[in-house]
């Protein structure tokens, strides 16, 4: 064969395949909405190619500098988004509706396929059931639960579950931005009750002089434009540091330097930076005159400087017997950070998601504050981050479902689901008391309604990756009866459906709504958001799976709220169904395309007719200044900091005037972010439970850090060959050090545990891990095929689900706070080599499946999965 016939015969291969556009937002990608160009031939998805739109066939490097800084370049997927054609089809996705068999929880029950017809009755039927008996707060739905918000599609006319205040990932900052700054993330960007909006845009970063990366990994974390920005600011001269206990792909890509800190004494360098900036007079007074409410002000430099009432002057040799950073770099990277301008310093969410984290999180925009960097052009607000405002208004598909008055109303913290399990029957037969039931839920108020959880409608995760996962499956699996949508067969919440459906990918099978119900013209939550792609239909269903959409109006139907919920679809027959979803979205564009208003006319966008649109489905235009955090109210003369006084309160009005015992935060504050909190008493409360300086850290001396993984969006992807075995292996990351003091080499099988539970997976011993710290990436499908014991009671999990190992403790401090991180110990099990253990079995992931098939059988049930 010559290569003309090799270039011939994947010609012919290829014969046939139709090209469609589509993005794919997961849960996370805040920063992005990638642009994927699919080939789909005879129904599938056949492969993936990034981003054509703009910029066809030029490397990076050959696109010219006036593109790259006004964001009219190519937006491409990271390597999860190629590999989507093994998640797609993969031998464990789930392509019928199922039944279970026998108790919720693994090893307890098996599966059976059913019908839709039964599947769609018998939720029907539960539904009412449980709603009579209990309420409409007696089920819960567990997508976007967050943010004061539900998903469940059904609310507004059939009313039904609730929301919970705070979120997983910004929760840690969030009580900051509203102490300090009166930012209030939910009112901005949720129910737009706000116009202050604090993200930036990606090319903003061309306007810093010093960027501090400090517990962020965008290398790994931030798929979208921002890390791709950082990296040209650092090549064309930008001063890039780390802050990280772990050598990450970001120090390795971009840092100049790496500053190895103990995870959870961020503050303590923090305050010691502030401490430098005082003494050495290095920061903005101009700005602070203007910004900073003067008397909270005096408060905090006292403290500092070591005049408050502790006495202690918060030096940076103070700092280094906490932080272990070295005295001399804190200072000199003090004089760097106070004496360069605009710095970007990004303090991210996992170094303020544990215990006391929010006082951090609130130094670090106090840092930004002091420095004249909190909002202007290269500066960031270093909080939540997330809302970066459109610049194209997108078209609209109106599915014209009736308008309703009913609000959802916020009934727990989003933290708090594992603890209302645990404890809603005790108040409910009495055992508890109402005061007490409300403060560990986190109630918002002390006379809004209390749930009583007997429903669960999975649609994520959720019971794998939240804090305590043992506590939390005991939860799942005691409710009356629970249904969800999913995409693979081993999922560890499906274990606890009672009916599960199989899930779409909505990226690329039909015409769903995304989640957090966006449509399918798509533009990131933030980062460039000068584009929206239209994700056009793509593949077939397989097998039995449906739309989503169709799902819902099938139960909206049995519950009699079809024509309020979905009236232009109530009567499309299945085989209709994605045809007449695409139809409504062409009418929105045709419609949009009209331009009635002449806004596109003002931005300079010439619609195309539907038909060329969809053979290339992006709309883009140039950015001229990039936004910059609170750039919109700057300059529209609002103020965006709506604390009591109306500026920056150092030390924060809110909390020293409120018990916010009586407040939806339910803990207890210090009214401005100090190292050792005042109100608590004793060694064991005052050091945090997850630190070093806890007493527990003398049997679980690890301190344990989840960070999220390259190859999965959260627990998504940890199914996917292409993505686990070859390139990656999931492991417990500990140090040299570490290692040899308890005879570990690289790649024995080792077993981490912690007070709460324990798992056996590969060590990672390396040196990129600070000595005294561990880290198990996030996301791994929990997998008890281990032995059951008291500390296990589902089996220990031999994949290696780290949030088995963390607890959920927030009393006596303010609520608020997804926990990732937790002090463990790390034992050897096994040589690397012995046969079923090591690297090799580890990367296939087939041991933990293995043994949970073999669990299944042990019942005596042979068609199970
Ligand atoms: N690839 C990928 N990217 C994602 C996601 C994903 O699942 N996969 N999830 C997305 C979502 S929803 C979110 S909320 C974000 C989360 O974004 P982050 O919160 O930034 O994510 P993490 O990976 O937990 O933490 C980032 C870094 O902080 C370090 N770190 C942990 N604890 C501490 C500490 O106490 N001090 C310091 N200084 N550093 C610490 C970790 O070692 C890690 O390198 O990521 C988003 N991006
Ligand atoms: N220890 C530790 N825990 C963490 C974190 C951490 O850093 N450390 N990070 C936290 C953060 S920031 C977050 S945001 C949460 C995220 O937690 P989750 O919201 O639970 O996130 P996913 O794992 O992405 O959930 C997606 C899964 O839902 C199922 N699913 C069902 N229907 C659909 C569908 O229609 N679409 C999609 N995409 N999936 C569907 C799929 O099986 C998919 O695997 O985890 C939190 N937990
Ligand atoms: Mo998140």
């Amino acid at each position: 064969m010559d290569k003309q016939d090799i270039i011939d015969a994947r010609k012919k291969a290829r014969e046939g395949e139709r090209i469609f556009y589509t993005s794919c937002p997961n849960n996370g990608c805040w920063d992005s909405a990638c642009i994927l160009k699919c080939h789909e031939k005879d129904g599938k998805l056949i492969a993936i190619e990034p981003d054509d739109s703009i910029n066809a066939g030029m490397c990076r490097e050959d696109v010219e500098w006036e593109s790259i800084w006004r964001g009219m370049v190519q937006m491409r997927p990271c390597s999860m988004g190629h590999a989507w054609k093994e998640e797609l089809y993969g031998e464990t996705r789930l392509t019928h509706p199922m039944k279970r068999i026998g108790e919720k929880g693994p090893g307890k029950g098996y599966f059976v396929e059913i019908g839709w017809e039964e599947a769609l009755d018998t939720i029907a039927e539960k539904m009412i059931e449980i709603k009579e008996k209990y309420g409409e707060f007696g089920i819960f739905h567990t997508q976007y639960g967050s943010f004061s918000k539900n998903g469940f599609p059904l609310a507004k006319w059939w009313p039904a579950s609730f929301g919970f205040w705070g979120d997983h990932s910004t929760s840690g900052h969030t009580a900051g931005e509203n102490f300090h700054l009166g930012f209030d993330l939910t009112k901005s960007m949720v129910s737009g009750a706000s116009p202050a909006l604090p993200g930036f845009e990606a090319s903003d970063v061309f306007n810093s002089k010093l960027i501090i990366m400090w517990g962020m990994d965008p290398v790994v974390d931030w798929f979208g434009p921002t890390s791709y920005y950082m990296q040209l600011a650092h090549e064309y001269g930008c001063k890039t540091i780390v802050v990280d206990p772990r050598y990450t792909a970001s120090c390795e890509v971009l840092a100049d330097q790496w500053i190895p800190i103990r995870p959870g004494t961020d503050l303590a360098m923090l305050l010691a930076m502030a401490q430098v900036l005082f003494e050495e007079d290095l920061y903005d007074h101009d700005y602070v005159a203007e910004w900073v409410e003067p008397e909270g002000f005096k408060e905090w430099r006292a403290y500092c400087l070591g005049r408050g009432e502790d006495g202690i002057a918060k030096t940076p040799e103070w700092a280094e017997a906490i932080c272990a950073v070295p005295a001399e770099t804190i200072r000199e990277f003090a004089r760097l950070y106070g004496t360069t301008k605009p710095v970007h310093l990004q303090y991210f969410y996992s170094c303020a998601k544990r215990h006391l984290g929010e006082y951090s999180a609130a130094a670090a925009m106090l840092l930004q504050t002091m420095t004249g960097n909190l909002a202007c052009p290269g500066g960031c607000q270093t909080g939540s981050a997330l809302p970066t405002p459109g610049r194209i208004p997108t078209p609209f598909a109106d599915f014209k479902q009736a308008p309703s008055d009913y609000t959802i109303p916020v009934l727990c913290n989003n933290n708090k689901l594992t603890e209302t399990l645990a404890c809603q029957k005790d108040y409910w037969e009495g055992r508890m008391s109402e005061e007490e039931f409300r403060h560990r839920i986190g109630a918002p108020t002390d006379d809004s309604p209390l749930p009583n959880i007997q429903m669960l409608i999975i649609e994520n995760n959720y019971v794998n990756n939240h804090h305590d996962t043992n506590k939390r499956m005991e939860g799942f699996a005691s409710t009356e009866f629970n249904w969800g949508f999913q995409w693979h067969k081993n999922q560890p919440s499906m274990e606890f459906c009672d009916i599960v459906l199989p899930s779409p990918v909505w990226q690329f099978e039909g015409m769903d709504q995304y989640m957090y119900g966006h449509q399918r013209f798509v533009s990131g939550p933030s980062g460039m958001r000068n584009y929206f792609v239209f994700s056009d239909a793509g593949c077939e269903y397989p097998g039995e799976v449906r739309s989503k959409e169709w799902v819902w109006t099938q139960i909206a139907k049995r519950l009699g709220v079809a024509e309020q919920y979905n009236p232009r679809m109530v009567d499309v027959e299945w085989e209709d169904w994605t045809a007449a979803q695409r139809e409504i979205y062409k009418e929105a564009y045709e419609e949009w395309a009209e331009d009635k208003t002449g806004v596109l006319k003002r931005l300079g966008i010439d619609p195309k007719p539907w038909d060329e649109f969809v053979a290339n489905p992006v709309v883009r235009i140039p950015i001229d200044t990039p936004y910059y955090p609170y750039k919109s109210c700057l300059e529209a003369g609002i103020n965006p900091f709506q604390t009591e006084s109306g500026k920056i309160e150092f030390v924060s009005s809110f909390v020293k005037k409120n018990d916010l015992t009586k407040t939806k935060w339910r803990g207890q504050f210090d009214p401005m972010p100090v190292w050792e909190p005042s109100y608590v008493e004793g060694d064991i409360a005052t050091a945090a439970a997850d630190g070093f300086y806890n007493p527990k850290a003398s049997e679980y001396p690890l301190s344990l850090v989840t960070p999220v993984s390259v190859y999965r969006q959260h627990s998504s992807n940890d199914n996917n060959p292409l993505l686990r075995e070859d390139c990656y292996r999931h492991g417990v990351w500990i140090s040299g050090v570490d290692a040899k003091a308890r005879g570990i080499k690289d790649g024995d099988v080792v077993r981490v545990y912690s007070e709460t539970g324990e798992m056996e997976l590969a060590a990672y011993v390396t040196n990129r891990m600070m000595p005294g710290t561990a880290a198990v990436h996030h996301g791994a499908w929990f997998q008890g095929g281990g032995k059951k014991t008291e500390l296990n009671p589902y089996g220990m999990d031999m994949r290696g689900a780290p949030n088995i190992l963390l607890d959920d403790v927030h009393l006596p401090n303010i609520l608020g706070t997804l926990l990732t991180a937790g002090l463990v110990e790390v034992e050897k099990v096994a040589d690397g080599d012995v046969e079923g253990y090591g690297p090799e079995a580890e990367r296939s992931g087939m041991r933990g499946a293995a043994t949970a098939i073999a669990s299944r059988e042990a019942l005596g049930e042979k068609e199970a999965l």
